[in-house]
């Protein structure tokens, strides 16, 4: 089983206090920041872009997980500057070349990732999991925090790890994105997810980030 992994989503963070918000990312080993890019096209909504990506950089040291909700993805991915280190995901809705642009995050020296709405079948993706680091399957229709889970998405996931699996690529990691709870996230581990987007059914949510973070570490120890 692949190490558990947070991603908060930054598009949740206070940004009267971000600085602090990411220090104790810091000091608590948080291992990427999942960026929200959103174009109000692809998804119904506006949300980071280059400018934050690049102010994040100058300020922590973080690797970036970035989650691309954009249209014409093939035209604006450099816009972003991925690094290496960094996560980048695609959506499989908006691009006819996905495999082209997959490849060219890896040249870009960043981690290639697809993603999946929850609508769209497993069969959309079958023919890049060999180009891939890891799916993000999207446990909510995109373009908002503070959704309600989809359902059926926790029997997606265990499929998409059985398929995985059974074509050789178990290496390759599973993000679920939207209303991760602590108990959504336990069945979502259960079905095969490692990489964990945090919004505001997690960690942006009264009380102390830190509580949250150890609360979310110490339900998923021993799983
Ligand atoms: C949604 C976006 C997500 C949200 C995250 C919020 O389109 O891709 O990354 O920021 O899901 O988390 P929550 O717990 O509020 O659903
Ligand atoms: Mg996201």
């Amino acid at each position: 089983m692949h190490d558990v992994k947070l991603s908060p989503s930054m598009m949740c963070v206070d940004l009267f206090h971000m600085a602090e918000t990411i220090r104790v990312f810091e000091a608590c080993n948080i291992p990427y920041l999942h960026i929200d890019v959103m174009d109000g096209s692809f998804v119904p909504n506006l949300m980071l872009g280059t400018e934050t990506i690049r102010q994040l950089r100058r300020f922590t040291s973080i690797p970036m997980d970035i989650h691309l909700m954009i249209e014409n993805p093939d035209e604006k991915l450099e816009w972003f500057e991925p690094c290496g280190g960094d996560y980048v995901s695609i959506h499989v809705e908006t691009t006819r070349h996905l495999q082209r642009l997959l490849a060219k995050v890896r040249n870009l020296g960043a981690k290639p990732m697809v993603a999946i709405n929850p609508a769209t079948p497993l069969a959309a993706i079958e023919e890049v999991l060999c180009d891939v680091d890891a799916v993000l399957v999207m446990t909510v229709n995109p373009g908002y925090a503070g959704q309600k889970l989809v359902p059926q998405a926790l029997e997606k996931i265990k499929r998409l790890r059985a398929m995985l699996d059974n074509k050789g690529f178990e290496d390759v990691e599973i993000e679920v994105d939207g209303n991760v709870s602590r108990e959504n996230a336990l069945k979502m581990r259960e079905a095969g997810a490692n990489i964990f987007v945090a919004g505001t059914s997690l960690l942006f949510r009264p009380g102390r980030l830190e509580d949250h973070i150890a609360v979310f570490n110490n339900a998923m120890t021993g799983i």
